[in-house]
C-alpha cells in the first residue's frame, strides 16, 4: 500500500490563500522594526536558519502511568515514526533531524534507515540510551540502578548498551549520545549518595573512551522520577561535576521539565554556557513536575528568556557554542504532529524574539542598575507580535503558513489510519 504523503503542491495550493494577508502583517511589522532600526529580513533569515530535533518516541501518543489513550494511524515501527518526522519537517521547515531512542527505534538495518531518512531530507541528532527499562530476555535487570547498580555486572551491561549505542550511531551519522539514568532511591538509606556517584563516574569513564574524536556525549540531569526519594544525577550542579571530570566530550543537556517547579531554568542555562559545558535542551513545558507538555504552552515567558541568554552567547560569539535544540514531549491528548508542529514555532518564536532584544539598551540599564527600564527592554522584545516573521519563513523555505490547518486539510492522519490498522492493545505508560 502506498504511504501517503502530503505534496509540495498541496502546500503551495495552501498558502496561496494566505500570502495577500501574510504580506500585509509582514509589512507593517516591518515599518513598526525599521523605526526602531530592526531590519525585519535580518529576523527573518534568522527564523528560516534555527534548527530543532523531533524525538521519534514523540511521534506516537503518550501517557501517564495511569493510561494512555492512543489514537488511529498511530506509526508502529521507526520507518512510520520517520514518516511522520518527515511530514512535521515539511509543514515547518525547521525540524530535518530526528533523535532515536535504542532500543525503541533500533534498525534491523541501520544503512536502510539512514537512507530513507535522506530520502525524506532528514538527518539523525543525538541518541538516547535506554538503560531505565528491562528489554525482553536481559540478563540482569536494572528495576535497582543501572551504570550505578551495585552489582558491577549489572553496571558492566549498561555501559555495553551504551557502547551498542556508538556503534549503531557510528552507521546513522550522528555525533552525540544522550545519556539519562533513572538511578535513585525511594526510600531514605537505600543508596549510599557518594558511593552511587563514584560509580556512575566510573561507568562513564569507560564509555567516554569508547566515543571516538569530536563526538559528544549528552548528560542529562533529572530531579526525580522514576525514583522518589534521591536521584543519582539530580541537578546541573552534580551533571556539571560529572561532565568536567569526564572530559571536553561530555556536556550538560537541560531537559526544562527536570527541575523543581519555580528553578530560575535561565540562570543555569546561563552559568553552562559560561562554563563551556551547555550541551543543549530538551525543551517542553510543565506545571508541576516532568509534565512533558508542549514547549511554551505554559511558561512562554521562560522559554523567551533561556532563548535570550542562548542568543546573548550566540551574539557574543562565546567559543564552542553549539547547543542541540530537541524536544522531549508526551502528548496525551493531542495529535502528536500538531503539537511538534506548535512547539517548533514557539521556539522559533522565543528565538526570534530574543533577537529584537535591544541589546545595548539593556548593557546599559543593566549597567546603570535601572532595573525597571531592563524589564522593560526584554518585555518590549517579547511583547511584539513576530508571527508573521516566522510564517513567512516557513513559507519561503517551501513549508505551511499556517502549518496546522494545512496539516487537517490534508487529512493525513484519516489516511494514516487506513494504511496503519492498530497492532497493539491499550496500555499506560509513557510510549
Ligand atoms: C526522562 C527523559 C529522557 C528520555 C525520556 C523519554 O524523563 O526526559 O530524556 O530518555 O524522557
Ligand atoms: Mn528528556
Amino acid at each position: 500500500m502506498a504511504h501517503f504523503e502530503i505534496e509540495d503542491a498541496f502546500i503551495a495550493e495552501h498558502n496561496a490563500k494566505a500570502k495577500t494577508e501574510l504580506a500585509q502583517d509582514y509589512d507593517h511589522l516591518a515599518v513598526q522594526l525599521h523605526r526602531k532600526n530592526v531590519d525585519i529580513e535580518n529576523l527573518t533569515a534568522k527564523a528560516q536558519a534555527l534548527r530543532v530535533a523531533i524525538p521519534s518516541w514523540d511521534v506516537g501518543t503518550g501517557g501517564t502511568r495511569f493510561a494512555r489513550f492512543p489514537m488511529p494511524g498511530e506509526p508502529r515501527d521507526v520507518y512510520e515514526k520517520l514518516q511522520d518526522c518527515a511530514t512535521v519537517f515539511k509543514l515547518v521547515r525547521c525540524t530535518p533531524a530526528v533523535s532515536l531512542h535504542i532500543p525503541w527505534d533500533k534498525p534491523g538495518d541501520p544503512s536502510a534507515l539512514r537512507r530513507f531518512a535522506r530520502e525524506r531530507g532528514l538527518h539523525f541528532d543525538a541518541m538516547n540510551s535506554n538503560t531505565f527499562q528491562d528489554q525482553p530476555g536481559q540478563d540482569l535487570s536494572y528495576k535497582f540502578g543501572s551504570l550505578t547498580h551495585p552489582d558491577a555486572a549489572v553496571r558492566r551491561q549498561a555501559v555495553e548498551h551504551n557502547i551498542d549505542c556508538i556503534e549503531i550511531r557510528k552507521v546513522l551519522g550522528s555525533k552525540a549520545l544522550t545519556v539519562w539514568i533513572a538511578d535513585g532511591g525511594n526510600f531514605p538509606g537505600q543508596l549510599h549518595p557518594r558511593r552511587a556517584l563514584e560509580r556512575y563516574l566510573e561507568s562513564m569513564h569507560v564509555i567516554y573512551q569508547a566515543l571516538p574524536d569530536n563526538w559528544r556525549v549528552f548528560l542529562e540531569h533529572k530531579l526525580y522520577e522514576p525514583a522518589f526519594y534521591s536521584t543519582v544525577i539530580n541537578d546541573w550542579g552534580t551533571s556539571y561535576y560529572c561532565a568536567r571530570e569526564l572530559g571536553p566530550k561530555a556536556l550538560c543537556l537541560v531537559d526544562l521539565g527536570h527541575h523543581a517547579p519555580n528553578v530560575n531554568i535561565e540562570m543555569i542555562v546561563a552559568r553552562l554556557i559560561q562554563f563551556g559545558k551547555l550541551a543543549g535542551f530538551h525543551f517542553n513545558d510543565s506545571k508541576y513536575g516532568d509534565d512533558d507538555l508542549d514547549a511554551g504552552s505554559i511558561k512562554p515567558f521562560q522559554l523567551f528568556l533561556i532563548f535570550n541568554e542562548l542568543v546573548d552567547a550566540e551574539l557574543c560569539g562565546i567559543p564552542y557554542f553549539d547547543p542541540a535544540y530537541m524536544l522531549d514531549q508526551s502528548h496525551n491528548v493531542t495529535d502528536p504532529i500538531e503539537s511538534l508542529m506548535m512547539s517548533a514555532v514557539e521556539l522559533t518564536r522565543a528565538y526570534v524574539q530574543a533577537h529584537l532584544v535591544d541589546r545595548q539598551a539593556l548593557t546599559d540599564a543593566q549597567e546603570k542598575c535601572d532595573a525597571l527600564q531592563a524589564l522593560a527592554v526584554l518585555k518590549d522584545a517579547f511583547n511584539t507580535d513576530v508571527r508573521p516573521i516566522i510564517a513567512m519563513a516557513r513559507d519561503r523555505s517551501g513549508g505551511a503558513i499556517d502549518p496546522v490547518r494545512a496539516y487537517r486539510a490534508s487529512r493525513y492522519r484519516q489516511r494514516k489510519a487506513a494504511e496503519r490498522p492498530a497492532e497493539h492493545q491499550v496500555s499506560a505508560g509513557i510510549v
